[in-house]
């Protein structure tokens, strides 16, 4: 069988226009959602596993960063929260697997990018924060090592020692003596 030459044109058209209609698609949303991670959340679960809270990490208009946090079965009173370096949260090691706080060199506590405020935890249990941050963005909470949002089981002094009570030591000066931690939850995308 042979195809007149106008049929070969109407193929080869069609099948250019296949092509780069399935171009189009495959570099649409999937490529776009790559380039442009708008949100990221941590489920954080206590020593036994069972979950205590959820936060989740929106990219605002402005470049910010919004930090919710919905938490449930926590104990009442102010507790140490940041975000740390790495992203993993083992309870073998009592989630000293998450690293430090999340940091830029030469930052002290109080300044560290994963600083944030201290979280409230209501007589029921519930802890609701919402705060808008522009020390850190997505990118770095979703880095090689990843990050993990931990709560920790003392209120965070941010190492604000005044004068009168001497010199902080490096454990204050590293993590405001917010001593334990009690919950971790590894940020991944949202
Ligand atoms: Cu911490
Ligand atoms: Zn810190």
């Amino acid at each position: 069988m042979s195809l007149s030459v106008a049929t070969r044109k109407l193929l080869l058209m069609t099948a250019l226009i296949v092509a780069v209609v399935a171009a189009v698609t495959l570099a649409g949303p999937g490529a776009t959602a790559d380039r442009k991670v708008r949100r990221a959340v941590a489920p954080v679960k206590d020593i036994n596993g069972k979950l205590v809270a959820t936060v989740t990490f929106t990219v605002q208009e402005s470049g910010m960063i919004h930090v919710s946090v919905w938490g449930e079965k926590l104990p009442p009173g102010f507790h140490g929260f940041h975000i740390h370096a790495v992203g993993v949260c083992d309870r073998a090691t009592k989630f000293m697997s998450a690293g430090g706080h999340l940091a830029s060199s030469g930052q002290t506590h109080g300044g560290h990018d994963g600083d944030l405020p201290v979280l409230l935890v209501n007589g029921n249990g519930t802890a609701r924060e919402r705060v808008n941050t522009d020390r850190f963005g997505l990118k770095q909470l979703l880095d090689v090592d990843g990050s993990a949002v931990v709560i920790h089981e003392l209120p965070d002094n941010y190492a604000n020692i005044p004068d009168r009570y001497g010199t902080p030591d490096t454990t204050t000066l590293a993590t405001g003596d917010s001593g334990g931690r009690i919950g971790c939850g590894v940020v991944d995308r949202g």
